[in-house]
């Protein structure tokens, strides 16, 4: 198995898609020697740019992560798309035309593009596309663009280990850009006006300004905003320029490594905090479960002690949990 982990990632940095592909289905599925596997990655990882893109449903995200690829191509660099799936009933649409759009780049190697099921996993879904972003990113691919379905709190914590944020409107939501997930807003360092051909795009511009007008960044950063009409391809150097303007400004005041620090400390937490809860997990079962919540609703046991108990066993090493 250690020889296996070695050769795959092996070919992995050497280029091979389906290394990558295979490194991919074992992190995201947790099959045995996921962790190993990332161990052995994380060292390679912490080159690519992060993108993160996200906006309402239909909102034209992946025709603008497919336009930006395309652009970024040009300039020799090599890509990775994660498309996360919603988990609203759009999923079956967004697939379908995911797959249609992103078949434009099938034969160049240079981008590639993986999607990903929800599968209501339990709030694990921002620590697997994190995971699965880590694999790409040591790959070696320049940039990693991940499109989620700005919907929830998953998407809002999947975006927030991005280095960079793009929001995507279109006109004619009209006053929703206030009411709009006020996460969502706050993550933007840069909004996108998509669907430009369509009235109302400066009222949403307006919308955006007079929010801004009402509270500062702590990094002293204005979101910029960029109009485009991707389906037509229609702003997207804006955009690469806009987005280039961000991570200059990042460079020049040491942000980025902060930011970075700062996604860890959030990242590290709901790491332990996933560990601890497996491990908890697999010392109950579900009929233990069901025996102690009974206890519990007939004040026969008190759910404080119990939690410090499973807690303190749920860290012992194995070994000292034979001995209890
Ligand atoms: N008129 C117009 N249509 C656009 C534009 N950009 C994208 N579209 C269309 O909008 C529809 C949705 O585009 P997608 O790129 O699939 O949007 P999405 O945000 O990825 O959608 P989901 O992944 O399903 O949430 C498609 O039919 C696009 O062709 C645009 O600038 N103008
Ligand atoms: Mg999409």
């Amino acid at each position: 198995l250690a020889y296996d982990f070695a050769r795959t990632v092996e070919s992995l940095r050497a280029g091979d898609p389906r290394a990558l592909s295979r490194a991919i289905s074992i992190v995201e599925n947790r099959a045995p020697g996921w962790s190993d596997l990332l161990k052995a990655l994380f060292p390679h990882a912490g080159h690519a740019r992060i993108l993160g893109l996200t906006g309402a449903p239909g909102a034209g995200k992946s025709t603008l992560v497919d336009q930006l690829a395309r652009h970024y191509r040009k300039q020799q660099n090599t890509i990775g798309i994660i498309a996360v799936d919603p988990s609203s009933p759009y999923t079956g649409g967004a697939i379908l035309g995911d797959r249609i759009r992103m078949q434009n780049h099938h034969a160049d190697a240079g981008i590639y593009i993986r999607s990903m099921a929800t599968r209501g996993s339990l709030g694990g879904l921002a620590r697997t596309t994190a995971d699965v972003a880590t694999v790409i990113d040591a790959s070696g691919r320049d940039l990693v663009m991940i499109e989620t379905v700005g919907v929830g709190q998953d998407e809002i914590d999947i975006v927030r280990l991005a280095d960079i944020t793009v929001v995507i409107l279109v006109p004619g939501m009209g006053d929703d850009v206030q009411t709009i997930k006020a996460g969502i807003m706050e993550i933007a360092d840069i909004f996108v006006i998509n669907k430009c051909d369509r009235d109302g795009a400066d009222h949403v511009e307006r919308e955006i300004r007079a929010m801004q007008s009402l509270a500062t960044r702590a990094d002293g950063w204005t979101p910029s905003i960029v109009k485009t009409v991707a389906s037509e391809g229609r702003g997207i150097a804006e955009l690469a320029t806009a987005i280039a303007a961000y991570e200059a400004y990042l460079k020049t005041a040491n942000l980025a490594e902060k930011r970075t620090i700062h996604n860890w400390q959030q990242r590290l937490i709901e790491m332990i905090r996933d560990a601890m809860l497996d491990r908890a997990r697999a010392q109950l079962t579900g009929q233990q479960l069901e025996t102690y919540a009974a206890e519990i609703a007939a004040h026969r046991r008190d759910p404080y002690s119990l939690v410090e108990e499973i807690v303190t066993t749920a860290v012992l090493p194995p070994a000292s949990k034979n001995n209890l």
